[in-house]
């Protein structure tokens, strides 16, 4: 069996392999390496792991789940949060060749059934201690919702489902079968635009370069100890460089629960953190604990702080070197593929100022008018890429990937940008239709279609709004058959089965929805309005 997925066209693969950026390695080859290491690769609370013991938690259930019938070609659900098992099943599911989709800790049951229908696993992994499965009710739901579930594993759970009772047994003869290089290794989610979220085919091949060039760029090393504070399942803390990036070059992964200075800098200074990633509210929090006293030789381990998801200003970007003493890096980067860096010795009006170039020589990037049309060094338009490890279409879905690709195989990510004469980029604005909650994305339409659901509402429009701390907030304009309150919207999303970050932070009833020349709705007039109203109180 095999997972159906756009290809890179044969030359493209050809030249990939040629320039040595697809070394046809499964990704289980990451900690595979480190079978014999005695090193610490993770650690979650007072718990420990050695590379050695990593790699035989995930035969020891790699060979559970074959025995169980699990096969190479299958896919698996899985929602795990910032946990050692985290890793160990998405190795061991690596190893025998099942493709996961790794939802967020934080998505519920809309979510969580959307990944089910497009993928249709064989195997759900998931926590007691996620709200949805405390008890059976919810799984007994799920599973009758997705047939295709043969197996289900609950970690943090001491009876026939464990996933610790898996663990105990023995991996006597077991030999791995990852799926081959050039196939798919497991889903990516992404931060979408669209009704249903869509789910990202990353190979073997390219994520693996992603992981290795990344670790290059921002000199991982055995002495690497990283905390992971965003969600570990998140792109950019697995792969930018990330937990595998740390666990390719032999270093130490320190698991956070949150980004919070409280829970994150006793963990600094306890590990001897030497480098974190983080999204820019996160970065403001920070700043102000040490502003509000916290102890900043809390931080003298730390040397560099990756900063991304979200668009960081010029003014924070600054702080970070004068106020936590450590270096910045700027990563702009997104679960579709291409990853920009600022460079460890860029200077320090690169770092500040713009949001980096991409990590491979043949990252081919360009920026284009409304009409396709290449535009010239510093104009701003869309955002159009493709390369060894950006992917060339979403699952199972022809419609859209009409529209998110031209016909050279460029993807159009959404971002509006400028690029400079010396290849850096600036992020200036977005075409999707997605609110970038301080690193969170939402897709305006999932959220109108459910909003659409209620009742009393006749029209929805979600749009962001700008805000202080988290960039950007979410506001649901409304057109009503009678009073709604914002509390009311936020019960009935929340008891829809949403995660928590999509539920609008305001609500707007309105008369009608503005609309463009074409009948669309006007966001651009929507946005203007709550901006105005800001600058007016
Ligand atoms: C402005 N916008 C940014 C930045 C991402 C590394 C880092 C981040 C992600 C990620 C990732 C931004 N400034 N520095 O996968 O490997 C916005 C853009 C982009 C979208 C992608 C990684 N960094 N963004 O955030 O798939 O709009 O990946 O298209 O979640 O986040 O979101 P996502």
């Amino acid at each position: 069996m095999i997972i159906p997925y756009t290809r890179w066209p044969d030359d493209f693969a050809a030249r990939y392999r040629e320039k040595g950026y697809w070394l046809d390695l499964p990704l289980s080859d990451i900690l595979q390496r480190h079978a014999d290491n005695d090193a610490v690769a993770v650690i979650d609370g007072e718990r420990t792991l050695t590379y050695r013991e990593l790699d035989q938690a995930a035969n020891r259930l790699a060979a559970a789940l074959s025995r169980r019938g699990l096969r190479r070609g299958e896919t698996a659900l899985v929602q795990l949060g910032n946990v050692a098992e985290f890793y160990i099943a998405f190795f061991a599911l690596l190893k025998i060749g099942v493709a996961p989709v790794n939802a967020l800790f934080s998505h519920q049951r809309t979510e969580l059934e959307a990944y089910a229908r497009q993928i249709e696993p064989a195997l759900l992994i998931a926590d007691r201690a996620h709200g949805l499965f405390a008890n059976d009710d919810y799984l007994a739901q799920l599973r009758e919702a997705t047939p295709s579930i043969r197996h289900v594993l609950l970690n943090r759970d001491g009876g026939e489902q464990g996933l610790a009772r898996l663990l105990e047994q023995p991996a006597d003869g077991f030999i791995a079968t990852p799926t081959p290089a050039d196939e798919v290794a497991f889903f990516q989610l992404s931060g979408g635009s669209t009704g249903t979220p869509k789910l990202i085919p990353r190979t073997h091949n390219d994520y693996y370069y992603s992981i290795r060039r990344s670790n290059e760029i921002c000199r991982f090393d055995a002495d690497t100890r990283y905390l992971c504070a965003l969600p570990a399942a998140h792109n950019y803390p697995m792969s930018s460089p990330g937990a595998l990036g740390v666990y390719l070059a032999g270093g130490t992964v320190v698991l956070a629960n949150d980004p919070s200075a409280s829970h994150c800098f006793p963990l600094i200074a306890r590990h001897q953190i030497n480098v974190t990633a983080l999204v820019p509210p996160a970065v403001s929090l920070w700043l102000q604990a040490l502003q509000e006293g916290e102890d900043r030789a809390q931080l003298a381990s730390l040397k560099l702080l990756q900063v991304g998801g979200a668009r960081l200003s010029n003014s924070l970007a600054a702080r970070i070197p004068a106020e936590l003493g450590c270096q910045l890096q700027q990563v702009f980067g997104m679960a579709e593929g291409l990853v920009n860096y600022t460079r460890l010795d860029d200077s320090d009006e690169r770092i500040f100022n713009t949001q980096g170039c991409p990590m491979c020589p043949d990252d081919e990037v360009w920026v284009a008018d409304e009409n396709g049309n290449a535009l010239p060094a510093g104009q701003v338009g869309r955002l159009m890429t493709r390369g060894p490890y950006t992917f060339r279409g979403y699952y199972q879905s022809p419609e859209h990937n009409a529209q998110a690709f031209d016909a050279d195989g460029f993807y159009c990510s959404g971002d509006l940008i400028a690029i400079d004469e010396d290849g850096y980029i600036t992020v200036q604005g977005r075409e999707k239709d997605q609110i970038n909650r301080g690193g969170e994305k939402i897709a305006a339409e999932e959220i109108e279609n459910l909003l659409l659901r209620h009742e009393a509402i006749i029209q929805a429009a979600l749009v962001s709004m700008e805000d202080s701390l988290m960039g950007e907030k979410s506001c649901a304009f409304l057109v009503t058959r009678r009073a709604v309150k914002a509390v009311e919207i936020r019960r009935y999303l929340r008891e829809l089965g949403v995660a928590d970050f999509k539920l609008p932070d305001r609500v707007e009833s309105v008369a009608e929805l503005p609309l463009t020349p074409v009948g669309k709705v006007d966001k651009k007039q929507l946005r203007q309005r709550l901006a105005e109203r800001q600058s007016a109180s």
